[in-house]
């Protein structure tokens, strides 16, 4: 039987097969070839044992999900406030997996002007963006938001508080938690704590997840961060230097064209090279990275790394990501 993962607990995996739902374990001999099933997994199973996963289309690891089709990052246009670099945050963080991406902006309702619609629009719909506002207190947008996910598997994302558990309650008859924004410090505390797919029937399924706070862009180069903003793609090849990082560097296309790219997401870009920097800082204090040439061009110190090693170095790192991950999983 072939059916697809929607949830896991501890060692019990459940599967969706034709309608019905089946608690299965993983097969010894998958276990001591270390592999792992994450909820999304479309997997042959038989006699309450998972036999064989299949490949998958694509895989992000905070939510630790497969297959999915794609991500809808909500934020609140208030309470908590709008952070444009947490959006970016998340939209980069969908570019890196090559997912699609749509942007809503939930508590619609708390918004007194449009300075803020306004602003989204502007920064983001040149960005070819699927855009949506709504209020699952006051009801507004949520048929746009149904049909957006209508015939697809969505992962909801956003920071805590936001209301992803909510915006799903008010469009099924389901009833998550959801609670209220912490008075304190003006932040959700984490209501929604496992991973699970969710069917919203009308054949949408969605991925309710504990809004990932610790999200960073410590597991990339610093030079690798530009592909990941869309905007910077016309420009970047005309630097002069191929490994330019479009900060301090001369003759910078980038920067030669920061009239055209908004500045809260030139700020982002920074903020996220600032973070691969770190990165590459862990690489070397590993003593996995060898110092192969100074670039002769660039004034500054840059350490080229042979791709062998820096191979090497990140698998050890993406592995922390997943025990990381299976820590998590504890119930
Ligand atoms: N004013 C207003 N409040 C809302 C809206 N949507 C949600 N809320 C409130 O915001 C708070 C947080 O909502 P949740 O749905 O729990 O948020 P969440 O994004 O699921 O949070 P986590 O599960 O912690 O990641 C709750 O008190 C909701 O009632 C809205 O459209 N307008
Ligand atoms: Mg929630
Ligand atoms: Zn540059």
């Amino acid at each position: 039987m072939l059916g697809q993962v929607f949830k896991i607990h501890s060692d019990f995996y459940y599967i969706n097969f034709q309608g019905n739902v089946y608690e299965c374990k993983l097969r010894e001999v998958l276990k001591k070839q270390k592999q792992k099933v994450f909820v999304g997994d479309f997997v042959e199973f038989a006699d309450g044992a998972i036999e064989k996963i299949l490949p998958r289309n694509n895989f992000i690891l905070r939510p630790a999900v497969a297959n999915i089709d794609q991500v809808v990052i909500i934020s609140a246009v208030k309470e908590p406030e709008l952070s444009f670099l947490q959006l970016n945050r998340y939209i980069a963080f969908a570019k890196y997996h090559g997912l699609n991406t749509v942007l809503c902006f939930n508590k619609n309702d708390l918004s007194d002007d449009d300075t803020t619609i306004e602003r989204v629009f502007k920064i983001y719909e040149p960005l070819s963006f699927d855009i949506l506002f709504t209020s699952a207190l006051e009801g507004y947008g949520l048929d746009e938001f149904k049909s957006l996910l209508k015939g697809k598997t969505s992962v909801l994302c956003g920071a805590s508080g936001v209301g992803k558990s909510s915006l799903i309650n008010a469009i099924s008859d389901i009833n998550l938690r959801t609670k209220e924004v912490s008075e304190k410090t003006g932040r959700g505390t984490h209501t929604t704590r496992h991973c699970e797919i969710i069917s919203l029937g009308n054949d949408s399924y969605i991925v309710d997840t504990p809004g990932f706070s610790n999200l960073k862009f410590d597991f990339l180069l610093p030079n690798e961060i530009d592909n990941l903003f869309d905007e910077m793609r016309p420009f970047k090849g005309q630097c002069k230097y191929p490994d330019c990082l479009h900060i301090n560097e001369t003759e910078c296309a980038i920067k030669s064209h920061l009239g055209q790219i908004d500045e809260t997401r030139y700020e982002s870009y920074i903020a996220f090279v600032d973070e691969a920097k770190e990165y590459k800082e862990k690489v070397k204090y590993q003593g996995v990275k060898t110092e192969t040439a100074n670039k002769k061009n660039n004034k500054k110190d840059t350490v080229k790394i042979s791709s062998r090693k820096r191979q090497s170095a990140r698998n050890t790192l993406r592995q922390n990501v997943y025990k990381g991950v299976e820590d998590e999983r504890i119930d």
